[in-house]
């Protein structure tokens, strides 16, 4: 990490150094190396924010949502992290999206802090990435977090496995509700939003919704609120944050939100097993030459092979990480 040190940079974390969370954010997102040693020590302040993530078909409305979100937890007095994550947004590294214009009331407030995430990395690091950066903005002591992305993909859904609480942001729009149902992200919402209400059709998507929640029937431990909002006038917007609180307390009298976490841990954990023991197989590629090389010759079988590499690396266990 050039420029400033590890320890500053913690030392200034944790003075509540905005720029200091901007330059971590950028060291997660560019894989530093250092990144992980400084996550590591700020891990213990995290879990305390309440994480909401949105997601919907690109226009949904998702940035405006956010922004009435925003404004309104501001008005009570609660501090808010915002990550928009796009892929398919040539715009990466800070810049804002097409948000600029929109979220300017909330850029000169230290209360509110917003990152967006676009092309870099792989879909999958992308995702993982992601959960890192909400933790950095959670031990930075931000109470509330908005993820904002666009449900195309299972690497946009992986990153909804973030979120305490999870919106699904439908519209109006022809073909919109069928679309996303197919997608497969009618399963994963917490919470249904009827975007753009003011347009004609939002009383049809909003009962189709709701035929599709009654046919679940009693299987559903929590039924999802349907609530219609409109973004641009603000309409319904106290209505969606009354929704997810709703949902934050069943999921805190249910054990809900319990499962949850212990998903997430077991999920975070064995990913960073993973990706510590991909690493160590990188780094020590030039010594497992001799045992290719056996499995080359036909001398060894590639599972013989893959065992002693094993042996091997256990071996180097204590320089793995
Ligand atoms: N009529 C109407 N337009 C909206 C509403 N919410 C957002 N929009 C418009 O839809 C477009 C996309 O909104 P945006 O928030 O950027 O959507 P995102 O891509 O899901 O983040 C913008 O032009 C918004 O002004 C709404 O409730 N009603
Ligand atoms: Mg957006």
């Amino acid at each position: 990490m050039p420029e400033m040190n590890i320890n500053t940079l913690i030392e200034r974390f944790r003075q509540g150094d905005m720029r200091a969370l901007a330059r971590l954010i950028s060291s997660l997102e560019n894989e530093d190396p250092g990144a992980s040693q400084i996550m590591e020590q700020i891990y213990s302040l995290t879990g305390r924010a309440y994480v909401v993530g949105l997601t919907g078909a690109p226009g949904a409305g998702k940035s405006s949502l956010v922004d009435r979100l925003t404004s309104l937890l501001r008005r009570r007095g609660e501090t808010v992290g915002i990550v928009a994550v796009d892929p398919t947004s040539p715009f990466s590294g800070g810049a804002l999206l097409g948000d600029r214009i929109r979220m300017q009331d909330h850029a000169t407030d230290r209360g509110v802090f917003i990152r967006s995430m676009g092309t870099r990395g792989s879909l999958g690091g992308l995702a993982h990435a992601t959960g890192e950066v909400v933790k950095a903005m959670d031990a930075f002591g931000f109470n509330w977090i908005l993820i904002e992305t666009v449900g195309v993909g299972q690497a946009e859904l992986d990153i909804m496995h973030v979120a305490d609480t999870t919106v699904v942001v439908l519209t109006p729009v022809a073909g919109d509700a069928i679309q996303t149902i197919k997608a497969g992200i009618m399963e994963i919402a917490d919470v249904f939003v009827i975007n753009k209400s003011d347009l004609p059709g939002a009383a049809k998507i909003a009962a189709e919704v709701e035929m599709m929640l009654d046919m679940q029937g009693e299987r559903l431990k929590w039924r999802p609120p349907v609530v219609k909002t409109s973004a641009t006038d603000g309409r319904g917007v106290d209505e969606l944050l009354a929704a997810v609180e709703k949902h934050r307390l069943f999921a805190l009298q249910n054990k809900g939100l319990a499962e949850r976490r212990w998903a997430r841990a077991e999920r975070e954990t064995l990913e960073l097993v993973r990706h510590f023991w991909y690493q160590a197989l990188c780094r020590e590629k030039e010594n497992l030459r001799p045992f290719l090389e056996a499995v080359a010759s036909g001398e060894k079988s590639p599972y013989q092979g893959a065992r002693e590499i094993i042996s091997y690396l256990l071996g180097k266990c204590q320089h793995l990480v």
